[in-house]
C-alpha cells in the first residue's frame, strides 16, 4: 500500500469515529468544502499527490496552484509541497506557452478552445504524474477545479484522461444589486459589494466569491441591477469597479455593468439620449473609452430598455436595434459586448406572452455582431413552470442568450427547498422544431443551431452577504447548477444534483440518495402547491410572496393574477390558441400544434394555452377541478415527505446546517399549506364545486387569506 493510500484509509477510519456534529459548519465554504473527514473522498483518493509542479508564472496559475494546495491539503490533511521537477505523483499544471515541458507533450489541446482543459495521468520523464493543461491559464484553473471535484466526489483519479471545454462562451451571473446594497429579489442579505469601503478594503469574500464562480466556470458578472442607476458609470464608482475587476481577473471573470439608457441625459445633461444623435453617440464612445482605462478587460453593458418604465430608444422613436447598436459600436473597439434584454411588455392590449416576440422578431438580423439579445427562459417572467419562450429559435441571425433566475423570486424565496436544475433541464431540452426535430433550446443557446458570434447563459444571482451566501443551504445548489448549465446546456440535472450533494453534504450513499431524490422532486412540488396544471403569476402583488390569485385591481391589466388564470364560474385558463390570443402562432408549427391541441398539450402546460370548463376531463380521468385540488394537496404532501427525509438524516449531517434546513422545511410546509388552502378557497369560490372525496378543506375562509398582508417582505423592487 502506498503511503498516501494508507493515510487516506487512516483518515477515513478516523472520520467514522468522529461525530459529524463535532465540526460546526455554516455553509460559508459552499461546495468547496475540502474536509479530510469525508470518509469516501478520503478513501477514494489513492494517488500520491506528492507535490505540485507549477509550470509558468501568472496570477491565474498561482490561484490554480493555491486551490490545489488548499483542496488536496484539506482532503488529505497534508498540503502538497511545490516541486521544481516532475516527481512521482506530482500534479503538473501549465499551458504549452507557459511550459516547455507541457509543450513537448504535444497534448491534443487545440480542439478545446481558450477555456478548455485536459487532465491526464501520464508518464513524464519516466515519472508518473497528473497533468492539468489548457490553452490558457484559465483553462488550467478550470482543470484544477475539475480534479478537485473528482476527489471531492470520491471518484478514482488513478488513470485520468479527461478533456472538457465550455459549450457556451459567456457564462454569467447578473446581480440585481442596488448601489445602496439592497438586492432586488435578493433573499440572502445585502449585496456582496460594499461600495462604501471599496476600493480600499478588499473584503476576502470577494476572493471566495471568485473562487466559487471559477469552480463552476462562471466567467462574467454584472455587478449592478438591471433597473440601473447611472451613477455606476461615474469615476467615483468606476474606481470601485476596477478594484473588483482586479480581484476577479485571475479567476477568469470579467466585470460587466448594467447601463442606464438615458445616462447621457442624467450624467451629462444632454437634452436627449436618442441613439442616432451624434452627441449621444460621442458620449457613449467616450464613456466606453473611460471605462476601459479603469478596466482594460471590461466585458460590456447589460441593458434593460423600455421595460417596466426604464428609459430606452423607443422614447426617441428608435428601435431596440438602434439603441443596442449605438452602445455596441462604442464598445466594439475594445472588444466589449452589449447584452440587450428582451424582457419587454407594455400596456398595449396584446397578450403579454406574445409581446417580446412581437417586438424583437422583426429586428432579426438588425443587431451588430457584438450584441446579444438576452431572453428569459419563459415568455412571461420566471414563473415556477413556463413553456420555453418562442424567441428561442425565432431569430436565426441574432445571438440569443438565455436568462435564468437563480434567485427564487416566484418560487418561495430562500426558505423553500427548490432545486432549479430540473426546471432548466426542461427548458434546455425543449424542442423548438425550427430546424426540424432536435432543434432544442440548448442548441440555440450553445450556438450549434445558428452559429452566432457570441453565446450566453446568464443567471440572476442569489448571492448576498449571509454567511451561507445564498440565503439557504440548498439555494447554493442553484448557483452551482447555473454554472454547470452555462458550461454545458445539455448537462443532466440529476448528475449536477448528485455532484453538488456529494461536495456539499458528503459521499455517504445514505446521504446522497435521499438528498438527490428530494432535490429532483422539489420543483414539481412547488409547481403543485403554487401553480399547478399550467397556472401562472398567481403571486401576491409587488413582492410576489405568497398567493394572490384573487388580485384584480392593479393599474395594469397584465399585472393581475386574474388576467393570467382567467377563471370564472364556467372554467379556467388562458386561451392562447387561434380562438384566443393566438400567441401559439409564434412557435414553429409543430410546437404550436402540440400545445394547441388539448389531447397533446399535457397537463403541465394545459392552462398556459387553453381555457377549459372545470368539468373538462384530463388523461387522469379526473376533472380539471378535481385534479387542481389534488395537485395542490399533493404539493403539500411532498413537502411533508421532504421534511421526513431530512429528519432521517439527523446525525449524518453537521447539526448547524441540518437544523437550518429542518427549520426552513418547516416554514416551507406552512407556506405550501397556505398556498394550497388560499388557492383552493379562491378557486372554489369561482367553480362552486365540492372538493373531491377525502380531501381536507382549507383551514380558513377566503376572506382570511385575502386579508393577509406582507408589507415588509424582502427583496422588493422598491424597498
Ligand atoms: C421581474 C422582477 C423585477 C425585475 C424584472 C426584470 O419582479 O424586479 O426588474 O423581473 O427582469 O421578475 O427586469
Amino acid at each position: 500500500m502506498r503511503p498516501s493510500a494508507a493515510l487516506g484509509l487512516l483518515l477515513a477510519a478516523f472520520a467514522l469515529l468522529l461525530p459529524q456534529g463535532a465540526r460546526a459548519e455554516d455553509g460559508y465554504e459552499l461546495w468547496l468544502r475540502y474536509h479530510a473527514a469525508e470518509p469516501a473522498a478520503a478513501a477514494g483518493y489513492r494517488p500520491a499527490a506528492t507535490a505540485i509542479l507549477q509550470q509558468g508564472d501568472s496570477p491565474t496559475l498561482d490561484v490554480a496552484r493555491a486551490e490545489l494546495e488548499r483542496g488536496i491539503g484539506g482532503l488529505l490533511g497534508r498540503t502538497p509541497p511545490r516541486a521544481t521537477a516532475p516527481i512521482n505523483g506530482a500534479i503538473v499544471i501549465g499551458t504549452p506557452a507557459s511550459s516547455p515541458l507541457i509543450a513537448r507533450l504535444n497534448l491534443p489541446l487545440q480542439p478545446l478552445g481558450r477555456e478548455g482543459y485536459l487532465v491526464r495521468s501520464m508518464a513524464l520523464d519516466g515519472r508518473r504524474v497528473t497533468v492539468i493543461a489548457g490553452n490558457s491559464d484559465v483553462g488550467v484553473l478550470y482543470g484544477a477545479f475539475r480534479l478537485l471535484r473528482l476527489i471531492q466526489t470520491g471518484q478514482p483519479i488513478e488513470r485520468l484522461n479527461l478533456a472538457d471545454s465550455p459549450h457556451v462562451e459567456l457564462r454569467m451571473l447578473d446581480h440585481w444589486d442596488n448601489l445602496d446594497r439592497h438586492v432586488v429579489r435578493g433573499y440572502a442579505g445585502l449585496s456582496l459589494w460594499d461600495w462604501q469601503t471599496l476600493p480600499r478594503f478588499a473584503d476576502p469574500r470577494y476572493t471566495d466569491y471568485a473562487r466559487a464562480n471559477a469552480s463552476i466556470g462562471i466567467n462574467g458578472v454584472v455587478l449592478n441591477n438591471v433597473n440601473s442607476n447611472a451613477d455606476i458609470l461615474t469615476p467615483h464608482f468606476l474606481e470601485k469597479v476596477r478594484a473588483l475587476a482586479d480581484i476577479f481577473r485571475p479567476y477568469g471573470i470579467r466585470v460587466y455593468l448594467s447601463a442606464r439608457f438615458n445616462a447621457p441625459m442624467e450624467l451629462a445633461h444632454l437634452p436627449t439620449a436618442d441613439p442616432l444623435d451624434p452627441r449621444v453617440r460621442q458620449w457613449w464612445r467616450e464613456k466606453a473609452d473611460e471605462i476601459y482605462r479603469y478596466v482594460p478587460d471590461f466585458g460590456g453593458f447589460l441593458v434593460k430598455a423600455n421595460s417596466e418604465g426604464t428609459p430606452g430608444p423607443q422614447d426617441f422613436h428608435r428601435t431596440h436595434a438602434d439603441g443596442a447598436n449605438m452602445m455596441a459600436q462604442a464598445l466594439a473597439p475594445h472588444g466589449g459586448v452589449v447584452i440587450w434584454r428582451a424582457f419587454v411588455y407594455s400596456d398595449t392590449g396584446e397578450d403579454r406572452f406574445a409581446q417580446a416576440y412581437s417586438e424583437f422578431h422583426p429586428l432579426d438580423g438588425r443587431f451588430r455582431d457584438n450584441v446579444i439579445v438576452q431572453v428569459k427562459n419563459g415568455p412571461i417572467d420566471f414563473q415556477p413552470r413556463e413553456p420555453f419562450s418562442p424567441l428561442f429559435g425565432a431569430m436565426p441571425r441574432t445571438a440569443i442568450g438565455m436568462e435564468f433566475q437563480v434567485t427564487k423570486e416566484y418560487l418561495g424565496f430562500n426558505t423553500h427547498l427548490v432545486y432549479l436544475g430540473t426546471m432548466w433541464e426542461e427548458a434546455m431540452r425543449a424542442d423548438t422544431r425550427v430546424r426540424g426535430e432536435g432543434s432544442t433550446v440548448a442548441r440555440v443557446v450553445d450556438g450549434s443551431l445558428f452559429r452566432p458570434r457570441h453565446t450566453l447563459v446568464a443567471g440572476v444571482a442569489n448571492t448576498g452577504n449571509d454567511r451561507n451566501w445564498s440565503g439557504s443551504q440548498f439555494d447554493q445548489a442553484n448557483w452551482y447548477a447555473l454554472g454547470r448549465f452555462a458550461w454545458n446546456p445539455d448537462v443532466s440535472a440529476r448528475d449536477v444534483a448528485e455532484e453538488w450533494t456529494r461536495m456539499t453534504w458528503g459521499n455517504d450513499p445514505a446521504i446522497v440518495t435521499p438528498i438527490v431524490a428530494m432535490m429532483m422532486g422539489s420543483h414539481q412540488a412547488v409547481v403543485d402547491y403554487m401553480t399547478p396544471l399550467g397556472l401562472h403569476h398567481l403571486m401576491a402583488t409587488g413582492h410576489h410572496y405568497g398567493p394572490g390569485p384573487w388580485v384584480n385591481d392593479l393599474e395594469r391589466r397584465d399585472w393581475n393574477p386574474t388576467y393570467f388564470h382567467n377563471g370564472d364560474r364556467q372554467g379556467i385558463g388562458f386561451d392562447r390558441t387561434a380562438r384566443g390570443s393566438n400567441a401559439l402562432a409564434q412557435y414553429a408549427p409543430e410546437v404550436a400544434a402540440r400545445f394547441g391541441n388539448l389531447s397533446t398539450v399535457g397537463d403541465d402546460y394545459l392552462l398556459w394555452f387553453h381555457h377549459v370548463p372545470w368539468t373538462y376531463r384530463l388523461d387522469t380521468g379526473r376533472t380539471v377541478w378535481d385534479e387542481l385540488v389534488l395537485r395542490y394537496t399533493r404539493g403539500v404532501d411532498e413537502v411533508r415527505a421532504m421534511r421526513r427525509t431530512w429528519a432521517g438524516l439527523s446525525g449524518r449531517i453537521d447539526p448547524q446546517r441540518h437544523a437550518q434546513v429542518a427549520a426552513f422545511l418547516a416554514i416551507q410546509e406552512d407556506e405550501a399549506q397556505w398556498w394550497r388552502d388560499a388557492c383552493i378557497a379562491y378557486f372554489q369560490s369561482l367553480s362552486g364545486l365540492p372538493l373531491p372525496a377525502g380531501v381536507a378543506p382549507p383551514a380558513h375562509d377566503l376572506a382570511y387569506y385575502e386579508a393577509i398582508r406582507n408589507p415588509y417582505a424582502p427583496g422588493r423592487d422598491q424597498p
